[in-house]
């Protein structure tokens, strides 16, 4: 049986983070938050060094749950159509263009409830070609079954993304139709097969500072610290619920990346969507904060993100670089073997 501690008694990995606590570090002067955030990222990154995430929606559309924010799901009028699963030579090509453009992960995003069994080979096949091209794999397909983790993870999977979104206490105004419980149900799936864990949530969908620490909190009292924790800034997609939301306060989104940064200090932090919408300035104040991740290509899933060209040159003005396959898989492993686990 194994249990797990408050602290992490190898690398100080902190499990007992109170809502309280986080948000008082919301709380700090912006400078003194900041100044926390890079000093603590600098303690376990290079800071000029970014990972990059390719994204491809290999079955776009159609979906069946009510996440107000999504511009897949079935129950709202938007431009996007439900299409069939990608064919597996589409998703070839598109993963051997990102690598040619130096992304060192592919990420594959189906709009799902959940994964049926009928697919799981499809999906374990794109998984291995994928992985024949020495990229890091990634899917996001909705829930797991038992034992289809491990079908995954055979198949050369290396992360498994899944969201909590939000604060257990906001969930129930952006999603009806699966519970909290249901996702941390599926990340435990994903733990336990060995995959590595990406998750996070999505900010300015309307909820408070409260909730936002409510998320980072619940993320850090993880058994283990996610991975990788992309924070997402609401896409707003008309035709969802959440379209007319108000704008969050762009300091604020900096600051819940500083937050993410200083409560899991050993994870990618990614900027991810949203990041059409925001100035060179605000990007490069959220790596300043302890961003070091993006996803990178023209795409997201189904809505854009910034070109190649303008991330290139905002990479060059910044002086940031690109981390290369190689070291993104050493640098998880040393991660992984830290995770604090006390066996009897
Ligand atoms: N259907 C699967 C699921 O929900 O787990 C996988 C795909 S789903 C699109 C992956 C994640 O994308 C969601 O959990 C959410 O965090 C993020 N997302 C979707 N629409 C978004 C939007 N409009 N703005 C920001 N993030 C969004
Ligand atoms: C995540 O946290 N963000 C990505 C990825 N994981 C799958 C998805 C963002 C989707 C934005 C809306 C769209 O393009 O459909
Ligand atoms: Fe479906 Fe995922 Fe979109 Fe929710 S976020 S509606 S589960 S595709």
């Amino acid at each position: 049986m194994t249990y797990y501690s408050p602290v992490n008694i190898v690398n100080n990995l902190r499990h007992d983070w109170s809502v309280e606590e986080v948000l008082a570090l919301f709380s700090l002067p912006f400078i003194e938050l900041i100044y926390q955030a890079q000093a603590i990222h600098r303690q376990h990154f290079n800071s000029n060094q970014v990972q990059a995430s390719t994204l491809l929606s290999i079955k776009t559309g159609g979906c069946p749950e009510d996440c107000s924010y999504c511009p897949q799901s079935v129950r709202y009028s938007t431009s996007v159509n439900s299409e069939p699963l990608l064919p597996l030579t589409e998703v070839i090509a598109a993963a051997q263009k990102a690598k040619a453009r130096g992304a060192s992960r592919f990420c594959m995003g189906a709009a799902w409830r959940g994964l049926k069994d009928r697919d799981l080979e499809k999906i374990a096949e794109m998984i291995s070609e994928v992985k024949a091209l020495g990229l890091e794999t990634c899917v996001t397909l909705g829930m797991l079954a038992p034992g289809q983790a491990i079908r995954l993870k055979a198949a050369g999977l290396d992360y498994y993304n899944h969201n909590l979104d939000t604060s257990p206490e906001f969930y129930s105004e952006i999603i009806t139709t699966r519970t909290y419980q249901d996702r941390l149900d599926t990340l435990a799936q994903v733990r336990e097969a060995g995959i590595h864990v990406c998750c996070g949530g999505i900010v300015g969908m309307g909820e408070d500072q409260l909730h936002r620490a409510g998320l980072l909190a619940t993320l850090a009292n993880l058994p283990s610290h996610p991975e990788s924790v992309p924070i997402n800034r609401l896409v707003k997609v008309e035709g969802t619920p959440l379209s007319q939301v108000p704008d969050l306060d762009p300091f604020e989104f900096v600051r819940t990346i500083a937050c993410a940064r200083i409560i899991m200090p050993r994870s990618f932090v990614r900027l991810s969507a949203g990041r059409e919408a925001m100035s060179d300035e605000l990007q490069a104040l959220c790596f300043l904060a302890g961003a070091n991740s993006i996803f990178y290509g023209d795409k997201l899933l189904t809505t854009s993100n910034p070109t190649i060209d303008r991330d290139q040159q905002l990479f060059a003005r910044l002086g940031l670089d690109l981390l290369p396959v190689e070291d993104r898989i050493q640098n998880t492993m040393a991660s992984v073997d830290d995770r604090h686990s006390i066996s009897s």
